[in-house]
């Protein structure tokens, strides 16, 4: 299988033993996160070789992120390690009528949002044919001058050296306000191939979530790419090129515990997908059924599944029990 190189801010999370606001809790687990690191570990677990690019601290969560790609099988080597910056930190928060998560950021003075991160290497990996597949999300082009630089040339690079690249808009109102993200987007969709983004960020950015007009909209926007993947939650996934529009239902799942993560493991499983030559429908399921298992557990990645257990799935034998 072709090799996916994906880079973004990897970070560790803070997330309460239980729900309150952060003024009340004081028990916390921790744990790696980052929107890009997440598909990294999804596409490992799928058996897609993957290299990751960040820049991490050089301190423990720094290290513990480190540990954590080397124990799912992502290739760290273009991981740098900032000797001034710390690694960026957030925390969860369920409180309010509807306990929804909230999240604060302590990541502006973080190592790759302060200093960015080096494409040299992977520039050269590129050119050299190593990678099969670019994976980006907006949120890495919104964390700092220096990343929002950096993303461009190593889209743009990709491009050039004929490399199909993935894009999932990931907004983060946190970061940039809403006028902010529509008029990054603009500038970066010339530059990709696939444009994955939720029902709720298609609203925002064009006032649909029907795939067609969503890719009606990119296309008036520069978009020249292959299609859009519009990811609807508990409503299944719809996908909309020039010349077909596709829908797949939600899997089944028992209980849902938490949903973040689970569109950065709906990408792993397209991405993987389409590496492994899937048609466009089979995509959309394998995509679909990584973001079903993500939503079965808390922790962004922890539920993700392996090849071996999508492949029950996708055969219809399911799961050996005993
Ligand atoms: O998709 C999950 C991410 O949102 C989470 O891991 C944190 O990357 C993150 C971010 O910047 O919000």
């Amino acid at each position: 299988l072709g090799r996916v190189l994906t880079f973004g801010e990897p970070m560790v999370v803070c997330v309460p033993k239980e729900a309150g606001k952060l003024t009340e809790v004081r028990d916390f687990r921790t744990d790696c996160a980052g929107a890009e690191m997440n598909t990294a570990i999804g596409l490992a677990r799928l058996q897609v070789p993957t290299t990751y690019l960040a820049r991490v601290g050089d301190d423990p969560f720094g290290e513990l992120i480190r540990r954590q790609l080397r124990a799912e099988g992502v290739d760290d080597t273009l991981v740098d390690v900032s000797a001034e910056r710390p690694t960026g930190v957030y925390f969860k928060q369920w409180h309010g009528l509807k306990k929804q998560t909230q999240v604060y950021y302590y990541r502006a003075l973080s190592a790759m949002a302060s200093e960015g991160f080096a494409i040299d290497r992977a520039i050269s990996r590129l050119q050299e044919a190593a990678f099969a597949w670019v994976h980006a999300t907006g949120i890495t082009w919104m964390i700092g001058s220096d990343a929002k630089q950096s993303s461009f040339e190593l889209v743009k690079s990709a491009r050039l050296a004929g490399v199909p690249v993935s894009f999932d808009v990931n907004i983060r109102l946190k970061l940039a306000p809403i006028e902010e993200w529509r008029a990054f987007v603009r500038q970066v969709l010339p530059h990709v191939t696939w444009v994955f983004m939720g029902d709720g960020e298609a609203e925002q950015l064009y006032g649909t979530c029907d795939a067609g007009e969503v890719l009606t909209r990119l296309c008036e926007n520069g978009f020249s790419g292959t299609g859009v993947v519009v990811k609807c939650g508990d409503k299944g996934a719809d996908l909309a090129t020039t010349a077909k529009r596709l829908h797949v239902d939600p899997w089944p799942v028992e209980t849902v515990v938490d949903t973040v993560g689970a569109g950065d493991g709906f990408n792993a499983g397209f991405i993987a997908g389409m590496l492994r030559g899937f048609p466009l429908d089979e995509c959309l399921r394998l995509g679909s059924l990584v973001g079903a298992y993500a939503v079965t557990g808390s922790g962004d990645f922890s539920q993700y599944p392996t090849w071996t257990e999508v492949a029950a799935h996708l055969d219809g034998k399911g799961v050996v029990e005993r």
